[in-house]
């Protein structure tokens, strides 16, 4: 898959519900005015900008925030529901999605739509958290932080019945690139399923560059390609302060654009999603510029 010249779809996804602050819903507004469309379009892709979805506002529904109570289930399942056939139309119209978040409970309903048109699709999980908990495990009840586990085939069952299969992505096709937040849960789950993870310890004494190829080596290689799921939060807080859950020691600015150059001379993305924005949070829209940088990155851009 060549980066130049092809057409995106993007779609954006206004939700804040799977998080406990209010804000990731104008993500999408903030990446659009950032100057998003046209920098790709620079590139020479032809962009297909499809809009936001429609989502309900957090305020009629709020409900308590207690753990393993999944805090909007309900809204959060029929969003993904649309989206999944949104990715899944885009792609199979030989369209590149994009979306753009939202709070990273949407990662369910793109890798669910893009599972039904990959036959073996590889993921990249850019992130400081796992996002792999259950209702056994969620010290929140926020969907956000469970949505991988969701795309691996354990969660609720209106979660993992959204597209076709259950398993959506198989663990040894999964890798997690800037982990540095895990709940206990989170980490018997990764073992036990035996999920690469890069933390931030490997990245600093690997460095950025050979992680990435070990990543690909395991999402691209025996797959048909790859999706990327980036949370903003995977960046350092002092880069990227607009997010609903920073954790400090991230990866820095510079280190995530050479991520996504080798990923785009890779030639291997089939998706990707970028996720968590939070404008009410951010400073000086660095976040949104952040997020604008990457994605020309992962599309091709070059300074030279
Ligand atoms: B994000 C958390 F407990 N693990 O489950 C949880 F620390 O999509 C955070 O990565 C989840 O931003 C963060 O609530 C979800 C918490
Ligand atoms: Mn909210
Ligand atoms: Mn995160
Ligand atoms: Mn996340």
């Amino acid at each position: 898959t060549k980066l130049t010249g092809r057409t995106l779809s993007i779609i954006g996804v206004p939700m804040d519900l799977g998080a406990s602050r209010c804000g990731a819903d104008m993500g999408p507004t903030a990446i659009r005015n950032a100057g998003l469309v046209s920098r790709l379009e620079q590139v020479g892709h032809s962009v297909k900008d499809e809009g936001d979805l429609v989502v309900k506002r957090c305020s009629s529904l709020s409900v308590p925030g207690t753990a393993s109570s999944l805090r909007h289930l309900d809204e959060i399942a029929a969003v993904n529901e649309r989206l999944c056939e949104a990715v899944a139309k885009a792609a199979g119209d030989g369209r590149l999605p994009l979306v753009l978040g939202g709070d990273h409970s949407i990662a369910i309903g793109t890798v669910a739509g893009m599972s039904s048109r990959v036959d073996k699709l590889g993921l990249i999980w850019f992130d400081a958290h796992g996002d792999v908990n259950t209702a056994e495990t969620t010290p929140s009840g926020n969907i956000h932080g469970m949505s991988l586990a969701v795309a691996l085939g354990c969660g609720h069952p209106r979660l993992t019945g959204i597209g076709g299969k259950t398993e959506k992505v198989q663990p040894e096709h999964t890798v997690l690139v800037g982990a540095r937040s895990l709940d206990p849960g989170e980490r018997e789950f990764l073992k036990k399923r035996g999920i690469l993870v890069f933390t931030m310890r490997d990245i600093e004494r690997l460095g950025i560059e050979e992680v990435m190829k070990r990543a690909m080596d395991r999402a691209a290689d025996g797959t048909d390609g790859l999706h990327l799921s980036l949370d903003l939060d995977g960046l350092d807080p002092c880069e990227a302060p607009g997010v609903g859950t920073p954790v400090p020691g991230g990866i820095r600015l510079r280190e995530s654009l050479l991520a996504m150059e080798l990923l785009a001379d890779a030639g291997v993305l089939r998706s990707a999603e970028f996720v968590e924005v939070n404008p009410l949070l951010d400073r000086q829209n660095r976040t949104a510029l952040a997020a604008v940088e990457l994605i020309g990155a992962l599309f091709g851009e070059k300074i030279l």
